[in-house]
């Protein structure tokens, strides 16, 4: 399916950020929701991204350049609560600092366990990516954990948590991977352009 995909760079202060030569989508979302297991599963390979089951695992933004043609990003995770309060800023600070730079985004994934009922975190997030006007879309993940008819009841509870309503949502599972391949499809559409 991908002919190349190479680890580029993990980046910790914003002036290390890769010169943006290649459009970019984004996994950004709460610790332990499954943003590198997408990355992965996404890319139909096992171990590009670590995947952890310690929240607050990916510190820093990696960069994997994909057959040369875009930029897969997988972000640190936000609300990890054992993390102390200045390392929580240094990351804050990180996050911003790449979404508000000029880069050729094409797409942010915002990750949500569909286990978890959203928290101020969440909708602030969910604002300044609004407030950024960058093209994005909603993924649940995990539901091979819940029941059947549990995951449609939640995706409606989610949305109405976060007010959103005309969003494109994916339900995901990294474990079963349920749903991936219509993500992928939506995923090029937005690399294509
Ligand atoms: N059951 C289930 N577990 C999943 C799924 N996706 C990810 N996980 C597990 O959730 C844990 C966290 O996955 P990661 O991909 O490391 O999550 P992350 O969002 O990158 O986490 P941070 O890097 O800490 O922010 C791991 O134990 C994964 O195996 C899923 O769809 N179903
Ligand atoms: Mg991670």
């Amino acid at each position: 399916m991908f002919k190349r995909v190479e680890f580029l760079k993990s980046v910790y202060n914003p002036k290390d950020l890769p010169p943006p030569k290649l459009p970019e989508i984004a996994f950004l979302g709460r610790s332990n929701v499954g943003k590198s297991s997408l990355i992965n599963a996404f890319l139909n390979r096992k171990k590009v991204a670590r995947v952890s089951s310690t929240p607050g695992f990916t510190k820093a933004i990696n960069f994997f350049s994909v057959d040369n043609k875009f930029y897969l990003v997988d972000l640190p995770g936000y609300g990890f609560a054992k993390v102390p309060p200045k390392l929580k800023k240094l990351w804050a600070s990180l996050v911003e600092s790449y979404l508000t730079s000029i880069r050729d985004f094409r797409l942010l994934i915002l990750i949500f366990d569909i286990r978890r009922n959203p928290d101020n975190l969440d909708t602030s997030l969910i604002e300044f990516v609004q407030s950024c006007k960058k093209p994005f879309c909603i993924v649940l993940n995990k539901i091979d954990l819940l029941k059947k008819k549990e995951v449609s009841k939640r995706k409606e509870e989610i949305l109405k948590a976060l007010n959103l309503k005309d969003v494109s949502v994916f339900l995901t599972s990294c474990k079963e991977k349920t749903g991936i391949e219509q993500l992928r499809c939506f995923i090029f559409s937005h690399i294509e352009k």
